[in-house]
């Protein structure tokens, strides 16, 4: 299929023709192989005990996990649960971690996450922490790299499909968070309020949230800017000359409620929201904006107790762009634009056109120069509308066909991935031009360079997120895992080395140089430091309470028992918590405790930590327990009993290890 040319433009309905069409001549049945294998295979081969010399953090989509991969063979090292339970774990089921998925909703155990994003430091991923967007219920989380768990989850109030989420600046001020989906904002409260659907153009706004990072990487939401109720879709912070901006592409500028692609696909331009998060910022210090009603939760794991915690905070602070003006420009960008990147050296603002026929590039020196000449074409509820011919740079000419996602190598090169012709394009930030091609199987959404999307890539390799699989693999029914390739971008021309099949719905992933996070690791807990309130640090500080109708079991476990391991006393209707504490001193050495019958999942627990499990027995019996991850030659013997009389009998509470 020939690319199509700079003028011609596409009407709703032929996208999917389009799609149809590309999928047939790029898709399925080409099985292209690669040219050399041997080499590639060379490439890729980290040998048996040899590591990985990146880390790559991909997000799990749908899973609401995050899969961490070594580059380049691809080995899936780890899955971290975010907005999600684990039963590998017990993230989400221990008593320890459930307040972590604590929103003004309810317990909500599942999300959507799309966009893993690395902490910075002076525009480099420094590797302490790495964020992640919840899409649904609008949540940010943070984890922490020292020892690869969810530190923090903040609940975004004010927003629906928290999708143009978390992207960092230079410094990690900020991350902004945008609204996907606009919804109606009352001008008092803000809270959603019950109007008709058909009242979207009158009532239906969206919000741009700043989320501060302090030095422990505690996140709070400094400020809310309101703005019209289109769809902000991605973002991505300045560096460098617009360290201090910050960019949304918005797509619905239409205000469309229904039917949106038709509906929200009529206009021949919509726009990237440039924000001045350092003015906003600063006129919010100065008392700019309002406080409103926004009740939402930020849950942490309190790091001295070893437990997450949940605290609700009443409101947030609002600042309106037309009582504060110089904040915030619309860049007019064509047509729907998805992705949004900004270049190594901050000069130039990549739109993903994808229903464009040319890839937009704007300057930000010119977007500068066009506020100060107040060169607008119009504005839209009091927010300025810059000229699009003074500040667009240049159109990527031939850029694939529904390009979504820009990443750049460091090296005057940026790489952009191209949904419906199935490919990734290679242009130069120098003439603008396409300079070379490769495909993928099949339809990649974002790509991941490491550093990609920072002051400093390391550009040597790229990995492609694909949507579609197809017959890359064996076939596992009708649900196939999503696929990565890993692409050599080191020479000219681009070279495909591998596929690996990812987990979830990796939208977008995030690469570091191992070196950076092997040093942060944590190896163990020490248990003079766990303050972990029902933490026991010998065995004979073990011991069984009643109180009521809730007993404590103050439990220990060590290669390869127990203590106690026999307990009577419990009665059927008891609330029995079993909090355990692992006194292992020793790297991966973890211990698991699960009991017949209980409604949740094992925990598992790390060395020097204590986790609680709750169980609530139904009937009178004698129920064992045991560990669940092998520990020792004497695992299977690691086990124990539990003895539960009928509601009401007398048996006195009893407990001990050995005779
Ligand atoms: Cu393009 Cu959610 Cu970043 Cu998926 S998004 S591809
Ligand atoms: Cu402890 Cu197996």
């Amino acid at each position: 299929m020939e690319p199509i040319k700079k003028k011609s433009r596409f009407v709703w309905w032929s996208v999917p023709l389009i799609a149809v069409l590309a999928f047939t001549l790029y898709g399925c049945p080409s099985q292209q192989n690669l040219s050399s294998s041997g080499d590639a295979a060379q490439k890729v081969y980290v040998a048996p005990g040899e590591h990985d010399e990146f880390y790559g953090m991909f997000s799990g989509g749908y899973s609401g996990q995050m899969t961490v991969y070594g580059l380049p063979s691809g080995r899936h090292l780890y899955t971290i649960p975010v907005f999600s339970q684990a039963p590998v774990s017990g993230y989400g089921y221990s008593e320890e971690t459930k307040p972590m998925l604590q929103t003004t909703h309810g317990f909500i155990p599942w999300d959507d996450a799309h966009h893993p994003e690395m902490s910075q430091t002076d525009g480099v991923p420094d590797g302490r922490w790495i964020f992640i967007n919840a899409n649904n219920t609008p949540r940010v989380a943070r984890i922490d790299f020292s020892n690869f768990q969810t530190a923090e989850i903040i609940e975004i109030p004010n927003s629906a499909g928290n999708h143009a989420s978390p992207f960092v600046t230079t410094n990690t001020e900020y991350i902004s968070a945008a609204t996907r989906f606009s919804i109606p904002l009352d001008e008092e409260s803000l809270e959603n309020q019950d109007v008709a659907i058909s009242s979207y153009a009158e009532n239906f706004k969206g919000t741009l949230s700043f989320i501060k990072i302090g030095d422990e990487g505690e996140m709070n939401i400094d400020f809310q800017i309101l703005v019209p109720g289109f769809n902000y879709d991605l973002s991505h912070a300045g560096k460098g000359p617009s360290a201090d901006w910050s960019f949304f592409t918005s797509y619905n500028t239409e205000e469309a409620h229904t039917l949106l692609e038709r509906n929200a696909s009529r206009n021949d331009k919509d726009f990237i929201a440039a924000v001045n998060w350092k003015k906003a910022a600063e006129l919010v210090a100065e008392g700019a904006g309002r406080e409103i009603d926004a009740p939402h939760y930020r849950n942490y794991m309190d790091h001295d107790e070893q437990r997450a915690k949940s605290e609700l905070i009443e409101t947030v602070k609002v600042i309106d762009p037309i009582e504060n003006p110089g904040i915030i420009y619309y860049l007019p960008t064509p047509k729907s634009p998805h992705g949004v990147d900004v270049d190594p050296t901050g000069r130039y603002i990549v739109g993903g056109g994808k229903l464009s026929s040319v890839l937009p590039v704007h300057s930000f020196e010119k977007m500068i120069e066009a506020i100060e000449n107040e060169d607008f074409e119009g504005e839209v509820d009091g927010i300025p509308v810059l000229n699009y011919d003074s500040v667009i740079h240049a159109e990527v000419e031939n850029a694939g066909i529904g390009t979504l996602h820009t990443e750049f190598d460091g090296n005057g090169y940026a790489y952009t991935t191209a949904f419906i012709s199935s490919e990734i394009v290679k242009w130069s930030l120098e003439t603008f031009e396409v300079v070379d091609r490769i495909d993928t199987y099949y339809s990649p959404g974002h790509l991941m360079i490491p550093g990609g999307d920072s002051m400093q890539p390391e550009g040597k390799y790229l990995v492609a997120l694909n949507k579609i699989t197809k017959d890359r693999y064996l076939p596992t029914g009708p649900e196939l895992f999503h696929s990565a390739q890993l692409i050599d971008i080191s020479g000219d021309k681009m070279e495909l080395l591998l596929d690996f099949p990812t987990d979830g719905e990796p939208h977008y992933a995030q690469g570091i140089a191992a070196d950076i996070v092997k040093e942060r690791q944590i190896k163990f807990y020490a248990l003079e430091d766990n303050n972990h309130p029902d933490a026991v640090k010998s065995e004979a500080e073990t011991r069984v309470e009643r109180n009521g109708d809730e007993v404590h079991v103050y439990m220990t476990t060590i290669r390869s028992h127990f203590a106690p391991d026999n307990i009577e006393g419990l009665r059927v209707g008891d609330k029995v918590y079993f909090h355990v504490t692992n006194l292992e001193q020793d790297w991966d050495v973890p211990h698991g405790f699960a009991v017949l019958g209980a409604r949740t999942s094992e925990l598992l627990v790390m060395p020097g930590e204590t986790r609680t499990i709750l169980w609530e027995p139904q009937k009178p019996r004698v129920f064992p327990f045991y560990c669940t991850d092998f520990c020792s030659a004497l695992h299977q013997e690691m086990q124990g009993y539990a003895r539960v009389s009928p509601a009401g009998s007398d048996t006195p509470i009893s407990f001990g290890t050995g005779e």
